[in-house]
């Protein structure tokens, strides 16, 4: 059997992306997502252009009963998984603080601090037990600042930085490296899911300039899972060339 890696979030955008390049790389494929129909998909492509074994999850990372048994109804060989990618996640809104909506703040809070505990949770011990193992969480450069309207959303992705350098810690001992990717702007469903499916504030994030493409996250995940065993990539912030900070990005 090839190495294995999971990857979250895996029906659309940065996960999709990050899976194809595994793939494409030598890896075995567990993807998961709620939409069903987008992982067989992706499970087919996978298949059919690299020959690799796929297995998809229907999985809502925020539901900690279903990822337990998920996870433990996994076929044994499909236990071995090498490569952990906490990809699955959201921003929702932008209001500021004083006139939040309660449930975006749930929504993002569940699915990407909460979802990635839960996945991490299960996923972890199997790594222990076998003294190896890659994690690697997609934070993003919400983790590292805050701008106006984030303030949930860059309080998720500091969460995940802090969890991120913890879980190091503890997973030390065991032999498992823990990596985190902090993007900058990257095209993908990220925005249209942000504006709750209004495609032209959507469309204006990403106007004036190159932004990044899912397949440039992809590139930096397959640097970090190739390296040595003695090589721990601790972090990567990368960023569109015309993006200086969260709120400096140079538009023609
Ligand atoms: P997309 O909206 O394109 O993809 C998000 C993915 O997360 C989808 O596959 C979606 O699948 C999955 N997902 C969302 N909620 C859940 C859930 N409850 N359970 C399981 N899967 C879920 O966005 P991106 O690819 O851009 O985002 C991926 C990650 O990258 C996120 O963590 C995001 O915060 C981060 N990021 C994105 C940046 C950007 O500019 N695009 C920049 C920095 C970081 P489904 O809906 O099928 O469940
Ligand atoms: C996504 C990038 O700048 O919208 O994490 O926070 S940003």
């Amino acid at each position: 059997m090839n190495k294995i890696a999971l990857v979250t979030g895996a029906s659309a955008g940065i996960g999709e992306a990050c899976a194809l390049k595994l793939a494409e790389n030598g890896f075995d494929l567990i993807i998961a997502g709620r939409r069903l129909e987008n992982l067989e998909n992706l499970a087919k492509k996978i298949k059919e252009k690299f020959n690799k074994e796929v297995l998809s999850l229907c999985l809502d990372v925020r539901n900690y009963e279903d990822v337990e048994q998920t996870i433990n109804a996994l076929p044994e060989k499909w236990k071995n998984i090498d490569v952990l990618v906490n990809n699955a996640g959201l921003a929702v809104g932008v209001s500021p603080i004083e006139q939040g909506i309660i449930d975006d703040w749930d929504r993002m809070i569940d699915t990407n601090v909460k979802g990635l505990l839960y996945v991490t949770r299960c996923v972890s011990p199997l790594m222990t037990a076998r003294k190896k193992g890659l994690i690697v969480n997609i934070s993003s450069i919400a983790g590292k600042e805050a701008y106006p309207g984030g303030n949930v959303y860059c309080g998720t992705k500091h969460a995940v930085e802090a969890i991120t350098k913890g879980m190091r810690i503890d997973l030390l001992p065991h032999n498992i490296r823990v990596s985190s990717i902090a993007p900058g702007m990257v095209e993908t469903e990220f925005s249209l899911v942000r504006f709750k499916g209004d495609e032209n504030k959507a469309e204006q994030v990403y106007e004036g300039f190159i932004p990044l493409k899912a397949e440039d996250i992809a590139d930096s995940l397959l640097f970090i899972a190739t390296r040595p065993e003695h090589v721990s990539i601790n972090d990567i912030l990368i960023m569109p060339s015309a993006q200086a900070s969260a709120r400096d990005v140079n538009r023609k």
